[in-house]
């Protein structure tokens, strides 16, 4: 089953691929032809390039590539092995070679009844047995049974993590917070700056919050610190003889770290090593998201992550939603030269959908090296960003539509309002259809100057258009219709990982810096003069200069 290697997998670098070439005179031909050209020339495009999968209307016209484009995407995707590859993680192969391990997300929200052994072992069902333990605790604290030290049930909950063990959980709790328990406050607390604690719980009653420390490994120094803070915190409030066990509970895989923190394994709910940190929401990781918004919605959302999920694996891969849009990127970085994508999403509860994606993309794809470690040779991982429309139109999208850089973009909105106040929602969607059209079709000069400007102005009203974007349409935003969505781009990730030979589960770049904190930190607050010699004259000032500013 896989091979620590890499080498079962690895196809070297994705210029190897004969389809490449042909790929690079395809664009090298493309000629003249804009958005626009496109368009006119072939009247049913508007039609034909969509796809319908799992409740999303995706809308893929709009792109500078044809039907030629897209044979040849799909043909290199089919060459870097894509389809052994999808089969090959939803059969636990261990595909993060580097990690030797398996990549299993899509097991965390197969159906009960459904088996898949690894290592001889059905882990199907101790995702179940898990789900069961979480629904269960969840019930005891949203109906008040379980209660805290002092006997006053739990009013408060904070989550305590970071990078994948708190994006996930925070994006998934403001999307859904309209489903959430609104008498229960729910706080998210991942970065080591003390103001996120001291902020998150100011005016928070220890004897009624509750503590979720949430991490993978539990040594991550951030998360650490913030529950040794937290325990501070409820000490001082509820004196040195308060059971702190009724306040804190661990979402982890390493239980024997959770035992030497002081939690209570029997309050520690678990998952596995199979389950990378940015693919971990909808684990045991999603715990505070289920004790917002309630396990039967929680089990909603892998059910739509399941749904898109069996779309991957079954769709023939010219008709396959998070194939195409993961091709659709690979196109415009490595031969549209397109530095950073730009996800819009036109619904104010995704406001953290874009910070989610931006460790889910950069974090997986952000790789110089294949498999096999050689140099990948094109560029791989585009820098993802994005806010919600329509706050954007009225800051960077001047860029989007008169900048220089070519900026795809991904526009997405529901048809259904959550809050259908007034005529907000059909002014809200006026704006998504307008800013794709816009983008996409610009304004020539002779109709700027039709509509009277000045000639003096004309070039500066020119809106050169030709600029893509993908639109997907969904019907409402619920636990369902986000767990499709996370799973799109959970595949998208995939794709692009696949075509570009990187290892989309693995994170080396991110160890170093945290040696690095690790040595500075003593040096930081030693009595004595540190020895800075193995920093650079930079750091080691600068490093000088904190400790006289401290006074040390
Ligand atoms: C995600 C990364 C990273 C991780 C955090 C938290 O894929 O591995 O963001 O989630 O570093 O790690 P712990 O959950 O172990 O605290």
């Amino acid at each position: 089953m896989g091979d620590a290697s890499g080498s079962t997998w690895d196809r070297g670098p994705v210029t190897t691929s004969a389809v490449w070439p042909e790929l690079q005179a395809h664009r090298a031909a493309w000629g003249s032809r804009t958005i626009r050209s496109l368009f006119a020339e072939d009247r049913g495009r508007a039609g034909r390039l969509t796809v319908d999968a799992v409740g999303i209307h995706a809308d893929l016209s709009k792109h500078l590539v044809t039907d030629e484009t897209l044979a040849l995407l799909v043909r290199l995707a089919e060459d870097r092995g894509l389809p052994e590859r999808i089969d090959a993680m939803t059969s636990g192969a261990r595909i993060n070679t580097t990690e030797h391990r398996s990549v299993l997300h899509v097991a965390l929200r197969m159906p009960r009844g459904e088996t898949l052994i690894v290592d001889g072992v059905d882990v199907v069902t101790e995702v179940h047995d898990v789900l069961g333990r979480m629904a269960d605790f969840s019930e005891r604290v949203r109906s008040g049974e379980w209660k805290g030290s002092t006997g006053k049930p739990i009013t408060a909950i904070v989550n305590i993590g970071i990078g994948g063990s708190d994006l996930g959980p925070v994006m998934a709790y403001r999307a859904l917070r309209h489903q959430s328990r609104r008498d229960i406050t729910f706080r998210f607390v991942s970065n080591v700056d003390g103001t996120d604690i001291v902020e998150a719980t100011s005016d928070l009653d220890p004897s009624e919050t509750m503590f979720v420390v949430s991490s993978k490994t539990f040594v991550t120094q951030e998360t650490m610190t913030n529950a040794l803070t937290a325990r501070s915190w409820l000490i001082s409030g509820l004196g040195p003889d308060a059971d702190v066990s009724k306040h804190f509970v661990a979402v982890s895989t390493n239980a024997a770290e959770v035992e030497r923190f002081g939690i209570d394994t029997a309050a520690m709910f678990g998952f596995w090593e199979w389950v990378g940190g940015r693919y971990s929401m909808d684990s045991a990781i999603g715990l505070s998201l289920m004790l917002a918004i309630g396990a039967d919605a929680f089990r909603d959302m892998l059910s739509g992550f399941h749904a898109m999920d069996e779309h991957l694996i079954h769709s023939d891969l010219s008709r396959n939603l998070p194939v195409l849009m993961g091709l659709l990127g690979v196109w415009y970085r490595d031969f549209w030269g397109a530095q950073s994508h730009v996800v819009l999403p036109y619904e104010q509860y995704l406001e953290r959908f874009p910070a989610y994606l931006q460790q889910l993309t950069m974090e997986s794809n952000g790789k110089s090296v294949t498999l096999g470690g050689e140099p990948v040779g094109v560029d791989t991982s585009a820098i993802w960003w994005g806010e919600p429309g329509t706050n954007g139109q009225h800051s960077f999208y001047q860029l989007l539509h008169q900048g220089t850089p070519l900026v795809p973009a991904d526009f997405l909105f529901f048809a259904q309002p959550v809050n259908g106040v007034g005529d907000h929602h059909d002014k809200l969607i006026s704006n998504v259809l307008a800013q794709a059209h816009v983008l996409g079709f610009g304004r020539t000069a002779d109709e700027v100057r039709a509509a009277g400007v000045p000639e003096d102005l004309v070039a500066h009203k020119v809106m050169p258009g030709n600029r893509p974007s993908t639109t997907l349409m969904l019907d409402r935003l619920t636990p369902y219709s986000l767990g499709s969505l996370v799973a799109l781009y959970e595949h998208v990730v995939l794709t692009q990982g696949v075509v570009w030979g990187v290892d989309s589960f693995d994170q080396w770049g991110v160890e170093l810096g945290k040696e690095m904190a690790g040595k500075l930190l003593p040096a930081l607050t030693a009595d004595d003069i540190p020895d800075l010699s193995a920093f650079d004259a930079s750091t080691a000032t600068l490093a000088l200069r904190y400790r006289s500013v401290r006074g040390r």
